[in-house]
């Protein structure tokens, strides 16, 4: 029996592995996070084992036939090392990129970073993180002076009055915590959801709003303005705890009721009531995910509903303050110890002289030899095999293929590289076109740590022996690093505590946590269970209000183009799909277009059958869900399948680097 977290999403569900043959997933009912429930995609999470696509030894493209055809590990990491070197002499260090992903490990993500920095000595390297809660990321950086997705435990939920869930599915996309929501309801709270489609989270409900795409931003202003006006700024708190009100104040001033309206079309009466009622609470709560976030102007919209909160006074009061729900298994984690182009281990950033001497010295180089901010995940797969961008990529943990915005375009950037490695635990579309594919372990077959969305650093531990030929992460990236002259640890516990020291003293701490204590603890909160009780994480320990303006979608909607499109997530299907897509008991019924049958009678489309979704970028021809539960002017497609990227925009937010998943104009005929 082993006790381990569910592969898949920021829950880190606790789960009990039983079996050495035939492994079964068994609840684990004494973790506090999950209490033993799982969804769909942690009790079949097992359905990968022995999988006939699961990949078990290196592969090589072969020159003359164009196919990968088996090889040894000294072979193929001789090779890739060579070729890296190579193109290294030939073009510089920044000619190698590196892609992570916010599924891989505590120790994977640092070691990555530290592959590429120390190893590598490129600073081309970044992680899909960036498509998930970076807009997130970014808000909290400068409104808290600090980025943890939930500063408080998530079964907080249960105790505030008013819940407002803006742009998040959780019913379907982390199913173990609508518990929350319902245990709010029967403690008399409210839930308000605010999303284009009526979701399952969305039944859950007391308030329902349904905005147009992209226009979340526009609300806050709204409520913002009405709290102003009906003087229910919390007036002590923000002197004593905050500076910039008096901008946000200005910028808000002109955003009344029925302009709100007229640009999410919530009508101007439900914008009143939200904000009467948020005034009256005692205690509210803000949690934002990928609905408002994944726009151009993501980071702006989590700022405006921080200020909502600010304004009510609400950060660091118990049971009430602002969220953001993190994604990806160790989303969290994942964003802390440098992964990402802009940062060094312990969320310190990669331009901080300090900061730079500080990991200089925990991994025995001159701090003169890091090298400095790379480019954002989409902006390196924009340059890759251009003049000044990188001619070889190695890919840990995400497929770039299916999940990255204007695919046909990327697709068309990874085929102008001269190298592609790509290490995985199946043939995802971006191992298939890969030249170099290297098979690791999945979570059962070894240990490391992840972080969840409450900042809760909990421990995966190995439950069966990974399959012969087989290496985990950690030992390819140990191999890359000895053929280009570094030795790099491969147990993870001394990985964990090598990182433990990189990040000592940084803003996300890990050097008083160890394996042990994460087993006795039922996980360890980084910086404890509740941020900003005290004090924010600012210098002078005030959150900051920022003013912000709504400039509404990269692409808007015109007569070519007429539709919102948007996409997301169905409860059995995992991000690229290229896990859960492979495990038979879930079901794989292929991508599709949610319309409303206003939009089908319009356009003659029927329920099932196929439909065209065009955007400037692509087109994706799919079988129609004719439903009543979005709205008229928006289409839904989910992205687990490859098709739906093709259509979305490439549009980045400014400071997030965050591109525009959830909306794009497109046209849809039948
Ligand atoms: N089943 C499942 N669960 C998952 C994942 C998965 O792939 N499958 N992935 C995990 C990861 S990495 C992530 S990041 C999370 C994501 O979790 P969520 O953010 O909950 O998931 P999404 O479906 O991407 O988006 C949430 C909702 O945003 C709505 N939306 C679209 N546009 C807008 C908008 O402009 N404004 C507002 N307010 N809402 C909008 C969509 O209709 C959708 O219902 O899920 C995690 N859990
Ligand atoms: N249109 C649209 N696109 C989106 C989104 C959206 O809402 N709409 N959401 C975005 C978001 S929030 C996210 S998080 C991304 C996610 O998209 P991806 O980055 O593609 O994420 P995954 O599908 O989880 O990809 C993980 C890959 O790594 C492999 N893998 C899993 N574990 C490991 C490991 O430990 N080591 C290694 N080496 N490989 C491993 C898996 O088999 C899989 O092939 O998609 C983004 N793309
Ligand atoms: S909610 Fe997330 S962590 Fe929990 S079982 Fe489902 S996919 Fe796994
Ligand atoms: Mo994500």
């Amino acid at each position: 029996m082993t006790r381990t977290h569910c592969p898949y999403c920021s829950l880190q569900c606790g789960m009990v592995l039983e079996g050495r043959r035939a492994l079964e997933v068994q609840p684990w009912p004494e973790f506090p996070v999950n209490e033993g429930a799982l969804c769909r995609k942690g009790w079949t999470a097992t359905g990968l084992r022995g999988h006939r696509e699961r990949l078990t030894t290196p592969l090589v493209r072969d020159r003359a036939t164009g196919e990968l055809r088996a090889t040894g590990w000294d072979e193929a990491l001789d090779l890739v090392a060579g070729r890296l070197r190579e193109l290294q002499q030939r073009y510089g260090a920044d000619a190698v990129g590196v892609f992570g992903g916010g599924g891989l490990t505590n120790e994977k993500a640092y070691q990555l970073g530290k592959l590429a920095r120390v190893a590598l000595g490129t600073s081309q390297v970044d992680y899909n993180g960036r498509w998930c809660m970076s807009s997130a990321a970014s808000a909290a950086n400068r409104a808290f002076g600090v980025d943890r997705g939930l500063p408080f435990p998530l079964a907080d939920v249960e105790h505030t009055d008013v819940l407002v869930l803006v742009g998040s599915n959780l019913a379907e996309t982390m199913p173990p915590a609508a518990r929350h929501l319902d245990r709010l309801r029967e403690n008399g709270g409210h839930v308000v959801v605010v999303d284009p489609r009526r979701t399952p989270t969305a039944d859950r409900a007391d308030t329902f709003l349904q905005p147009v795409p992209g226009t979340d931003l526009a609300l806050a202003l709204g409520v913002l303005h009405l709290l102003d006006s009906a003087g229910a700024v919390d007036e002590q708190y923000v002197a004593a705890r905050t500076t910039g009100w008096p901008a946000v104040q200005r910028a808000v001033s002109a955003w009344w009721p029925e302009r709100v309206e007229r640009v999410t079309g919530i009508p101007s009466a439900e914008v009143r009531t939200l904000a009467t009622r948020l005034a009256a609470a005692e205690r509210v709560m803000v949690l934002t995910a990928r609905g408002a976030e994944q726009h151009a102007q993501g980071t702006d919209t989590v700022l405006a509903w921080i200020d909502v909160a600010l304004t009510l006074g609400m950060p660091g009061r118990r049971y009430a303050g602002y969220g953001c729900l993190t994604g990806q298994g160790n989303g969290q984690g994942g964003r802390e110890h440098g992964q990402k182009a802009d940062q060094l281990p312990g969320y310190r950033m990669i331009d901080d002289p300090a900061a730079r001497a500080h990991v200089a010295r925990v991994w025995g180089v001159d701090p003169e030899t890091l090298p400095g901010q790379g480019r954002s995940a989409y902006e390196l797969l924009d340059a890759l095999g251009t003049d000044s961008g990188p001619k070889a990529l190695l890919v840990f943990g995400s497929n770039i293929v299916v999940s990255a915005p204007n695919a046909s375009h990327v697709a068309e950037r990874l085929g102008a590289l001269d190298l592609l490695v790509v290490a995985d635990l199946v043939m995802s579309e971006t191992a298939a076109i890969a030249d170099v594919v290297l098979p690791v372990t999945q979570w059962a077959e070894e240990t490391g740590t992840m972080t969840n969305l409450e900042g809760r650093v909990v421990l995966r531990q190995q439950a069966v022996e990974p399959p012969a030929g087989v290496r985990s992460d950690l030992e390819v990236m140990a191999g890359l690093a000895a053929r280009l002259g570094h030795d790099f640890a491969t147990d993870p516990e001394e990985v964990f505590a090598e990182l433990g020291r990189a990040s000592a003293g940084g803003r996300a701490d890990y050097s008083a946590i160890t394996y042990d204590r994460i087993r006795e603890e039922h996980g360890v909160f980084w910086a404890g269970p509740r941020l900003f009780e005290e004090r924010f994480a600012h210098e002078d320990g005030r959150a900051r209000f920022v003013a912000v303006e709504h400039r509404g979608p990269a692409e808007p909607v015109d007569p070519a183009y007429p539709v919102h499109l948007t996409t997301g997530r169905v409860l059995a299907q995992y991000q690229s799909g290229a896990q859960t897509r492979r495990v038979r008991a879930l079901p794989d019924d292929g991508p599709f277009v949610e319309i409303h049958p206003m939009l089908a009678d319009r356009i003659g489309a029927y329920d099932g059958r196929p439909v065209v979704v065009t955007t400037r970028r692509g087109e994706l021809k799919a079988p129609a869900r004719v439903v009543d539960t979005i709205r008229p002017d928006t289409v839904f497609v989910p992205f687990h399948w490859v098709g739906a990227n093709r259509l979305t925009n490439d549009a980045l937010d400014p400071s997030s680097r965050m591109p525009e998943f959830k909306v794009c104009a497109a046209a849809v005929t039948a």
